[in-house]
């Protein structure tokens, strides 16, 4: 048995790529000094995993921005506005298509998968003609083989690609990339044949997009691809890879195709891709590549148990490699490097480095006995044990509540229509009420004072002061620009998971653990790691001071249960929904003390509900029923005449309407500007009873909207939504806006909303 992965991070242990590559498009790093920083990482990388005992290195999972945005590249599917930056310089053109320029907009940004990882969407349409250019997947095999690796080049497969793009600009919206399939494999051919005369014996092709729910005819693409793939004469050896979830109906599929091997996910698809490995008569002939170790958590593997799986696995295919369940990308480099994390639970993690020391172990034990690796699995017991037992992942207390939880504890006191009314002549305010989303611009004074905290240079109450000086400001301006409800800006959170991650029992921040968001942003997922509780309240104090300064209504601003386990790492010792419960108790305690403490609206944050939506249909249900039971625990816990708040980022609404409604939020706000109000359409069209704010302020550019555009989209909001449950206020948080715009789009905002309310 081999050890392999099938993609390793990018980014270095300092993030020396996101510097260099910064640095290059502020002009301050040369394009070549660029590609040497970058064939370093490549080399340091390569070099880790063959000195960990990996038998066979990936190659070309490397990227500048993304593997996707390689991916069409390498398959020449520039989009036309591209073409000629591209071809006066591929390297300008790449980062072009990417990031966009003055003239050119950049190609869509979308999640991969159910990941935090977002790829560039390729832009295809009939007139779309590829043209296969194998440069890069050559040139790093070639870099990987001159020092003496073994190397598989890992590709994005064909319908894959084709599944995951989208109509071009000016194409029709009912265009279907797959219909490109015969066109694209000729050039996949072209690149697998440049690949064997480089030196390639096996070449991996991704397919994750058949663990989705595919319809025959995308069945059938698949079947012909690797049909056709599969009879080419000059090829290396192809392994198709899956990921993130079981096969399914494309299992049967795969393991009829005249490919070499296959590459299955065994963590949590472990049982169902068993099943119908079995229900196929496994992998006659073929190489299983078996994903035991799991690649998207920070967990420590159960070596005896991946080894139970790893033996059933003997006796369904020629030849079984252990490898992780997805390329390591989605989890940060080193465990080891985490110095305020306790030694005892340290041990209980698994960053990329230690995951691929378990892979290595596991193909030894495989291959060689498990008497050569006792070392490790009593190691690995103890640890198990260790974590299993600690009082951190099982606190008493915090079981008994949760135990306690009844149905009457995830539902309002009163039904809407008693709550809007109890509202209404509690808070007083206009028609059409104005109001932000929570987040003011992040100050680069601001970003300072909380790195000279952190060295030492200012105390806690010369920080303090500086957040105090900027909520009065933020309060002053919002009061000046009249607005009806006000926040008090976020001017003490750096990341709103982390902010209440940090102040959570049970929770563990990192140091160093990037992974990878877009191009050169990371983000350091905290880690829910045991029972959660809440020590003492989190965001009252800068709350209430915020509202001591003024009489207007305060909008308390917290992360919901389910945002806060999508963009964390979770336990994998309990089912997702007892993490979200405790989550949610915990914010509830935050919710009544806020009220408690005089604020009468409160805003819990969602925007990671779509997001973590399972990518097969069958697992929706279930997901959605913890999910939204989550957020209502959390805000059901207050009077009748406390307003809860809600707010979501992304625009497609269409799948979770249902959901929006089943959290019982009083008011919610979404994104709408770019979609003119396309939302609030949606909402009104599945009845929507209560209260929204579809966004009239594009907060995702500089652009400052004019009062009489705002107005326009007030507007077209009232066709859908009616003036007493209309709310006014921008697409999403400021914090990444800076104050000038911010100024004058308010205004502009106050402003449509005054006029419109003449007219109503
Ligand atoms: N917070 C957390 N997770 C998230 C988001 C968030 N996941 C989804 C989405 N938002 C990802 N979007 C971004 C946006 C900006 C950055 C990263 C992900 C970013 N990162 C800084 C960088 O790489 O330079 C580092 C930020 C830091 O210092 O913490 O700009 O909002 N938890
Ligand atoms: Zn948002």
């Amino acid at each position: 048995a081999r050890a392999t992965v099938y993609g390793y991070p990018r980014q270095g242990q300092g993030r020396e790529l996101k510097k260099a590559i910064e640095g290059h498009w502020k002009g301050r790093v040369t394009a070549d000094a660029l590609r040497t920083a970058a064939a370093e990482l490549r080399r340091t990388n390569w070099r880790q995993l063959a000195e960990a005992g990996v038998d066979e290195v990936p190659t070309g999972d490397f990227s500048y921005y993304d593997h996707v945005l390689d991916t069409t590249v390498m398959v020449g599917a520039i989009p036309d506005r591209h073409r000629a930056a591209v071809a006066a310089d591929p390297l300008e053109g790449y980062f072009a298509m990417a990031r966009g320029t003055q003239e050119v907009a950049p190609l869509e940004m979308t999640k991969w998968f159910d990941t935090n990882y977002h790829y560039l969407v390729p832009e295809l349409g009939p007139d779309t003609r590829f043209a296969a250019d194998s440069g890069k997947q050559v040139s790093e095999l070639k870099e990987a083989l001159a020092l003496e690796l073994t190397a598989r080049p890992v590709l994005v497969g064909p319908v894959t690609y084709l599944l995951l793009a989208k109509p071009a600009p000016g194409v029709s919206a009912d265009f279907e990339p797959l219909t490109l399939l015969d066109r694209l494999l000729p050039v996949y051919a072209e690149v697998l044949a440049d690949l064997r005369a480089a030196g390639a014996e096996w070449v991996q092709l991704d397919e994750p997009a058949l663990v989705q729910d595919r319809t025959p005819a995308e069945l059938n693409a698949a079947a012909r691809a690797y049909r056709d793939l599969g009879a080419l004469t000059d090829r290396p050896k192809l392994l198709v890879a899956s990921y993130f979830d079981r096969l399914g109906d494309a299992l049967p599929v795969l393991a009829k195709a005249p490919v070499e091997g296959l590459a299955l996910d065994f963590t949590e698809a472990a049982a169902a891709n068993l099943d119908a490995l079995a229900a196929v008569g496994g992998l006659p002939g073929k190489r299983l590549v078996a994903g035991v170790v799991n690649g998207r958590n920070i967990w420590g593997n159960d070596l005896s148990a991946s080894l139970a799986t790893l033996g059933t696995l003997l006796g369904l295919a020629d030849r079984v490699d252990v490898s992780a369940s997805c390329s390591l990308l989605h989890v940060p480099l080193d465990a080891a490097a985490e110095r305020d994390i306790e030694p005892q639970i340290l041990r209980w993690l698994a960053f990329a480095r230690q995951k691929t020391a378990e892979i290595v172990t596991l193909a030894k034990g495989l291959a060689r006995g498990t008497d050569t690796i006792t070392a490790q699995l009593s190691a690995n017991r103890a640890d198990l044990a260790s974590r299993a037992h600690s009082p951190i992942t099982h606190d008493p207390a915090v079981r008994a509540r949760t135990a306690a939880v009844t149905d009457d504890d995830a539902r309002r006191c009163r039904p809407y229509p008693e709550r809007a009314a109890a509202q209404r002549a509690h808070l007083r305010l206009p028609a059409l009420p104005t109001t932000t989303i929570g987040s003011f611009p992040q100050t680069g004074e601001l970003r300072s004072a909380r790195a000279d905290l952190r060295a030492g240079r200012i105390d806690t109450a010369g920080y303090e002061e500086r957040v105090g000086a900027e909520i009065r400001e933020v309060i002053a301006f919002q009061e000046k620009a009249g607005l009806d409800v006000l926040v008090h800006g976020e001017a003490e959170r750096n990341d709103m998971v982390q902010y209440f991650a940090e102040r959570l029992t049970g929770y563990l921040a990192t140091q160093h653990g990037w992974v990878q968001s877009y191009g050169t942003r990371y983000v350091r997922p905290p880690i829910l790691a045991g029972d959660i509780s809440r020590p003492e309240p989190m965001t009252v104090r800068w709350t209430t001071y915020a509202q001591s300064l003024t009489d207007r209504p305060v909008k308390g601003m917290l992360t919901g249960p389910v945002t806060m386990l999508a963009w964390s790492f979770v336990r994998d010792d309990q089912p997702l929904a007892d993490t979200a419960r405790q989550v949610a108790l915990a914010l509830r305690e935050e919710v009544n003390d806020l009220e408690a403490a005089g604020t009468s609206v409160i805003q819990v944050d969602e925007p990671a509900l779509r997001e973590t939506l399972p990518l097969r249909a069958a697992d929706r249900p279930a997901y959605l029923e913890w999910a939204t039971r989550a957020f209502r625990l959390t805000t059901s816990g207050v009077r009748p005449d406390t307003q809860i708040h809600t707010h979501m980022c992304y625009a497609e609404f269409g799948d979770i309407v249902q959901a929006i409604d089943d959290l019982d939020a009083d008011v919610i706000s979404l994104e709408a500007a770019r979609s003119h109000m396309q939302v609030a359409r949606e909402l009104a069209a599945h009845g929507y009873p209560r209260e929204a704010g579809p966004g009239v302020y594009d907060i995702h550019s500089p652009r400052v909207p004019s009062a009489a555009e705002a107005a326009d989209l007030l507007r077209t909001g009232l066709k859908a939504i009616p003036a007493e449950r209309l709310w006014v206020n921008p697409d999403c948080g400021l914090k990444t806006r800076d104050w000038p715009e911010t100024r004058a789009s308010l205004e502009n905002l106050v402003t449509a909303a005054r006029t419109v309310r003449t007219e109503l």
